[in-house]
């Protein structure tokens, strides 16, 4: 199938789907982490996943599939905050326009992109900011998530780096923006551009075309898209239209209001005590994911049981997962994968047990990372107003029957 009936048929699927997700933020109601089903409609290229909305799509990842290091195109969560995405876009024809500050305007095509320069690939977890907001208590506003707005691929494309030496910055180039190419639905919301500050700019900041060994599916950002290791997704901007060099830092909706934080991260907000000074949430804190069991799985007395899931931080890496079985009283080390993937990627965990007492019992994970940062206890999370950052110890409750 051609990518643009991938997308016509889109439209008609989730039309037809008529789910009672609302479109905006704040409408989203509240369910408990992992109480969510499917949904039945698959969109393009997914298989079914939780859907919050279907224009613009907001799909999620179910907790079972973060028992794998790499999680499947098909299944990797989607979040566009605009509905008007462009239906074609022809490869053979779309090209990125780098302009602003720089010696040499450049029109880059697809074939340049893979033949002229040097071609990069590594594993890197994109996770929204907004991951695991629905276990803030009071509710935070926003799409209330599980803990599946994340996944972790391989990434194949171009060093920015290399994009920006070509096209040669003037001296008082200072800030990079990068355009998405969605339009709203009405005027007043603001395209989706974000800006990175050249200081921030490193050899691992690529421009990609390829996830997982494949065309970046059409809803994570085909043809082009963004990746910034480390840092949270809001900044790894899809679907890339052009690049601008600019001396001064533009004022923006997605970088000025929404994705931030308090700038004191010592403190918790109240609904009623928000702090008049916040700032981009940037970089990714230690978090680790149970995969299975899953809530409300039986398991049999006695019986060989192998926890499972990921662990990740900002690329400093992951030293030590710790399982609990008995709801934080006794704490085991897991067994971690090799890391081969690199410190970008999940490091996959495994913890093995009996259980010997029947009836409900809580399973948690605590990722500690290289620099002895550790997940907190849900109770220590620093509440914040956009509901940003959750990385509380992890849990589910399973039966042993
Ligand atoms: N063009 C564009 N890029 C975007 C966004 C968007 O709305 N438009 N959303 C950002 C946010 S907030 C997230 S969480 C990630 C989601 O990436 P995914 O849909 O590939 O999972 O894309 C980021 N890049
Ligand atoms: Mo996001």
């Amino acid at each position: 199938m051609e990518r643009r009936d991938f997308f016509k048929k889109a439209a008609v699927v989730a039309g037809a789907a008529a789910v009672g997700t609302s479109t905006s933020e704040a409408g989203t109601t509240v369910q408990p982490i992992d109480n969510r089903k499917v949904s039945p409609v698959a969109f393009p290229e997914k298989r079914p996943l939780i859907m919050y909305s279907d224009r613009p799509p907001l799909l999620e990842t179910p907790r079972d599939v973060f028992t794998s290091v790499l999680t499947p195109n098909d299944q990797f969560f989607v979040r566009w905050h605009m509905p008007d995405i462009p239906t074609y876009i022809d490869p053979d024809k779309f090209t990125i326009s780098v302009n602003g500050l720089v010696k040499k305007e450049l029109m880059i095509s697809l074939t340049d992109l893979k033949t002229k320069f040097e071609q990069v690939e590594f594993a890197a977890v994109l996770q929204c900011g907004g991951n695991s907001r629905s276990a803030f208590k009071p509710i935070a506003g926003g799409i209330q998530w599980g803990s599946g707005a994340m996944g972790c691929a391989t990434w194949k494309g171009v060093r920015l780096k290399d994009i920006l030496d070509k096209a040669g910055l003037k001296k008082d180039a200072k800030w990079i923006g990068f355009n998405g190419s969605e339009k709203a639905a009405y005027y007043e919301t603001p395209n989706f551009v974000r800006e990175l500050e050249l200081t921030e700019l490193d050899d691992k900041v690529i421009l990609a075309y390829e996830m997982n060994g494949e065309d970046l599916p059409y809803l994570n950002g085909y043809p082009l898209r963004l990746i910034i290791p480390g840092y949270y997704s809001d900044s790894w901007v899809k679907m890339l239209s052009n690049i601008t060099v600019t001396n001064e830092y533009k004022s923006l909706f997605f970088m000025d209001v929404a994705y931030r934080v308090p700038d004191n991260e010592t403190e918790s907000e109240t609904p009623e005590k928000k702090f008049p000074k916040t700032k981009p949430i940037k970089k990714m804190n230690v978090k680790s994911i149970i995969g299975y069991p899953l809530n409300g799985d039986k398991l049999s007395l006695k019986s060989h049981t192998v926890v499972r899931g990921v662990a990740f931080d900002d690329g400093h890496g992951i030293e030590t997962v710790m399982v609990s079985t008995d709801a934080g009283k006794t704490w085991g080390k897991a067994l971690l994968d090799d890391g081969s993937l690199g410190r970008y990627a999940y490091r996959a965990f495994r913890f093995a047990f009996k259980p010997n007492t029947l009836g409900k019992t809580v399973i948690m994970a605590k990722a500690i990372n290289k620099l002895g940062e550790e997940q907190p206890l849900s109770k220590d999370i620093l509440w914040n107003h956009g509901g940003y950052k959750y990385n509380g110890i992890d849990e589910v409750t399973v039966e042993v029957v």
